[in-house]
């Protein structure tokens, strides 16, 4: 009788995987992990693929508006973009064993959340700028870190979406920038929409980090490798310099800049809006996801046929093989 070897039990292997994590290696979808790993994994980045396909929405907006060719192209590809990061998230997703349907019909059903930055309505083609600039730019800072988290699926694709994001954050500036140098009118109208974005970009960097429920647990993982409030401040850092090199004022009276720690330090957060926001009660809330339920009901059509035309394949791939293996007949008069 052969002895199997004995399995190490949940407590040896969660050391072994801890030890992983503190050298720093990359977990893979079929390395063993913790449940809780898993759940806080899949719980994040469907979260995130949701905000990359929510976000659509308020650019989308604005295609048929776009004020000239280039712009209308440039913003077409952008927001084509964005719902390939969402592609490539909810794949990332699926490598930790759930369906994306599932998550998707999360989202359809109010049950996930997705980031609070795309409640508010644009309102102006300067919030085109608004949204690349400091939207996109919020993201670069927070994904940077991402591509370097502990998963590797996630982990790679946050490694070409930053890339992409990248082109997001220098149209959008260079929108504003153009704006601003603009008529009189144009500049306000870019000040305008600086002032009513600027809250709601510092405010996706998630709750002060003591009010932060994952994060200890995400950090201890290496899932996230800075906290909420040190990449939100390192935004802020890099952000005035933008807003002063073109010429525009950040809409807060208590801003300063702190010799000390040499960091731009800002007046208090609302954070009774940010958790209004969060909670379903924020200014398009109800919008977004009415559009994106009609358009799942709308797309139910394509859906069926991919699936119609996979199914066809598999069967003329099958039919192929069959043939093969019962070998082509001689004497069918194809002779040489
Ligand atoms: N909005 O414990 P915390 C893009 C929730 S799209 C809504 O700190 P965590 C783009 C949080 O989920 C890219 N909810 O959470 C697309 C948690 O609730 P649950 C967007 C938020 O996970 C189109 C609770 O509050 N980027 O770039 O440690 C056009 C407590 O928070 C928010 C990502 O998705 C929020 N802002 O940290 C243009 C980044 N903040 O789940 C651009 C990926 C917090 O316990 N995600 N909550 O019920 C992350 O980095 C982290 O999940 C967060 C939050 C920093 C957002």
């Amino acid at each position: 009788m052969t002895t199997m070897p004995p399995v190490a039990d949940d407590s040896a292997r969660l050391a072994a995987f801890e030890a992983r994590i503190a050298a720093d290696e990359s977990i893979e979808p079929k390395d063993w992990m913790p449940e809780r790993y898993r759940a806080q994994l899949i719980r994040m980045m469907s979260q995130h693929a949701h905000s990359e396909v929510v976000g659509m929405l308020p650019e989308g907006n604005w295609i048929t508006r776009a004020p000239s060719l280039r712009r209308k192209m440039i913003l077409l590809a952008k927001v084509q973009d964005e719902g390939g990061h969402g592609l490539y998230i909810y794949c990332g997703t699926e490598t930790l064993g759930v369906d994306r349907h599932d998550l998707v019909q999360q989202l359809l059903d109010g049950k996930a959340k997705y980031s609070s930055i795309f409640n508010y309505p644009t309102l102006s083609w300067a919030d085109m700028g608004a949204i690349g600039w400091l939207v996109d730019g919020a993201a670069i800072v927070n994904q940077t870190m991402l591509a370097k988290a502990s998963y590797g699926p996630y982990a790679r694709a946050m490694v070409r979406i930053c890339k992409e994001e990248n082109f997001h954050k220098k149209q959008g500036y260079e929108i504003m920038a153009t704006l601003a140098r603009g008529t009189s009118a144009q500049k306000a109208m870019a000040q305008e929409s600086l002032n009513r974005w600027w809250w709601p970009s510092l405010m996706m960097f998630g709750p002060h980090d003591k009010d932060s429920s994952n994060s200890d647990e995400l950090m201890r993982w290496g899932i996230k490798r800075k906290s909420n409030d040190e990449l939100r401040q390192r935004f802020i850092n890099l952000t005035v310099a933008q807003v002063q090199a073109i010429d525009l004022t950040v809409p807060d009276p208590d801003l300063r800049f702190d010799e000390a720690t040499g960091n731009w330090l800002t007046g208090p957060i609302d954070w009774d809006e940010f958790w209004r926001v969060v909670k379903g009660n924020g200014p398009c809330n109800s919008e977004r996801l009415g559009a994106r339920r009609n358009a799942h009901a709308e797309g139910r059509w394509v859906r069926e046929a991919a699936v119609a035309f996979a199914e066809k394949q598999q069967r003329d791939n099958r039919e192929a093989t069959e043939k093969q293996q019962m070998g082509t007949p001689l004497g069918d008069g194809a002779s040489a």
